[in-house]
């Protein structure tokens, strides 16, 4: 058996490595989870010489993971152990792993089959750098490559995931908003988006939009409402209507099974009366979709979402029909975008009576036809290092582009305008004053603000949550 300790930053569920939890738990091995922000920072080392993992493993996005690397550095430097990275960062920059000599191994694409094989090799003492999907370093300051392995193709032989991991913490077992996800894969091709990279980088290896059985999940939600309770489910698939036969049928067992208020993720174009329709009769609470920019040439040329402002008008109507809120995602400050067309995106939301607001800076992600574009077209510099990508709501690091600190400073007030039509002009002109922690502040009201309704929290709990997670929750 070989012991696993898997680390984390901040409070939040995190699928990554539940699922690899699951199939490590059935293959015998033993496995744990430490999070930063709720055990103490300081706690790693006694944890680590307490429980003497084989393998220390870590799920990381391209954003801020400085402090995974240096968890894996502690880790190496108090106990004997294997680090093994997995996630999206790693999917698309394994190279990174050649910087950090504490790194062991970095996990390419879907990680279930490779991290069992991992636990098993560590178990039996053989080597783990011949193990498909696994990168690791040549010995010679270069990187040992390894094929990849086919995608799953039938999701409901996976495990489900492994909640003890993470439900061992009171304010996540708590919570009454618990994920789910239906599937894997997303058929478009939006160019910042990370599923167009991985379905090239998965050509040949399988189909890469895949369902789990309505059934399968159906078992899965049932199982977690009577261990845990749930307020609300929420599907996390990126496009949860894009399969409308597998939609309707698993829609109609959630109603007579589950019965429980549900959010989930669609996108504007798929959104057909009797979908809406069916949403609304099966307790969707509300569904999020991407405007993203309200300007409809770089919506559709650069970005390439493939949505007319109709398609997002119409969808809208349809929801307020069906009485499902909706919530929105929006960019600010893509290519070529300028403080009017920031605006625009207000107006088209404050027009279509958007009920909840996500809004982001934009930024092109490593590994992404975007990232090239940006060098392309010199919105990046060349030297542009992965590294400094810090967070989507706070900075960004394109150039070139006259507007873009109006832009950056919109995206913190653009709920202003959305909510309230009538100061769109006024946001238009203090955009273009220097008052940055003023416009931190009111984004930051305006996330606890969304937290609290998205997740169905009184403002206590909201209190209570931050404090515990100090401040650091997902
Ligand atoms: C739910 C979600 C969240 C949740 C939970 C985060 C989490 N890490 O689970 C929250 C809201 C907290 C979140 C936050 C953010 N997210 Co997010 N999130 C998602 C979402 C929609 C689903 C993630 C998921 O559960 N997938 C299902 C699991 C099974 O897939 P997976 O994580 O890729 O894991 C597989 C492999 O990567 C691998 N694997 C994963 N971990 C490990 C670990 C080991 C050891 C091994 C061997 C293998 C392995 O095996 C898994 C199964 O095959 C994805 C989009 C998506 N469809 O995946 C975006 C996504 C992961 N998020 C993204 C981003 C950008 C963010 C934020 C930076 C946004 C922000 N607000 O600043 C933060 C960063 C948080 C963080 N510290 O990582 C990007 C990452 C892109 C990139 N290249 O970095 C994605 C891909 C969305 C996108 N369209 O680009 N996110
Ligand atoms: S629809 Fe969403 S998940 Fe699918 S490729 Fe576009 S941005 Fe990515």
């Amino acid at each position: 058996m070989a012991k696993v300790l898997f680390i984390q930053d901040a409070l939040y569920e995190s699928f990554g490595p539940q699922y690899m939890s699951a199939v490590a738990k059935q293959g015998g091995h033993d496995v744990e989870m430490f999070i930063l922000s709720a055990d103490g920072d300081r706690n790693l080392a006694p944890t680590l010489r307490r429980m003497q993992p084989d393998i220390v493993a870590l799920s990381i996005t391209s954003f801020g993971f400085k402090w995974a690397i240096d968890a894996a550095k502690e880790a190496k430097e108090t106990i004997k152990t294997l680090t093994v990275f997995g996630g999206a960062h790693p999917t698309f920059a394994p190279d990174f792993i050649v910087q950090h000599p504490y790194i062991d191994l970095a996990c390419k694409g879907e990680g279930e089959g490779a991290f069992l094989d991992v636990c098993n090799a560590v178990d039996s003492g053989s080597d783990v750098s011949e193990i498909a999907n696994m990168i690791s370093h040549d010995g010679q300051g270069g990187l040992k490559r390894i094929e990849l392995r086919a995608l799953v193709a039938n999701l409901d032989t996976i495990p489900f995931a492994d909640r003890t991991l993470h439900f061992k913490y009171r304010t996540l077992r708590e919570l009454p908003y618990k994920r789910f996800m239906a599937g894997r894969g997303c058929p478009y091709k939006c160019t910042y988006c990370f599923n167009l990279a991985q379905a090239e980088m998965y050509d040949g290896l399988g189909k890469y939009v895949r369902y789990r059985s309505p059934e399968n999940l159906i078992e899965e939600i049932l199982q977690v409402k009577s261990k845990y309770g749930i307020g609300t489910v929420g599907f996390i698939d990126d496009t949860f209507t894009t399969n409308r036969k597998w939609l309707l049928k698993f829609l109609e067992i959630y109603r007579q099974e589950v019965k429980l208020p549900f959010t989930c993720l669609v996108r504007a174009n798929e959104l057909k009366e009797h979908v809406a329709e069916a949403l609304g009769q099966s307790g969707c609470r509300y569904v999020s979709f991407g405007i993203e920019v309200g300007n409809e040439q770089i919506r559709n040329n650069i970005l390439a979402r493939h949505m007319t402002d109709e398609q997002i008008r119409n969808a809208a109507a349809l929801m307020h029909k069906h009485g499902v809120k909706f919530l929105t995602y929006n960019m600010f400050g893509a290519p070529g975008e300028t403080l009017q067309d920031g605006l625009k995106t207000v107006r088209l939301n404050a027009e279509i009576g958007t009920d909840l607001v996500g809004a982001s800076v934009f930024q092109p992600l490593i590994g992404t036809e975007s990232f090239d574009y940006c060098q392309r077209e010199g919105y990046l510099d060349p030297d542009f290092k992965v590294e400094d990508f810090d967070s989507i709501t706070v900075a960004s690091p394109l150039k070139k582009m006259p507007d873009l600190k109006y832009l950056v400073r919109l995206q913190k007030v653009a709920f202003l305008g959305i909510f309230w039509p009538k100061m769109i002009p006024f946001l238009g002109k203090i955009v273009k004053y220097p008052l940055d922690p003023l416009f931190a502040l009111a984004y930051k009201v305006s996330m606890v603000m969304r937290f609290k309704l998205r997740f169905g929290l009184s403002m206590m709990d909201v209190v209570k949550l931050g404090v515990r997670a100090r401040g650091r929750f997902g």
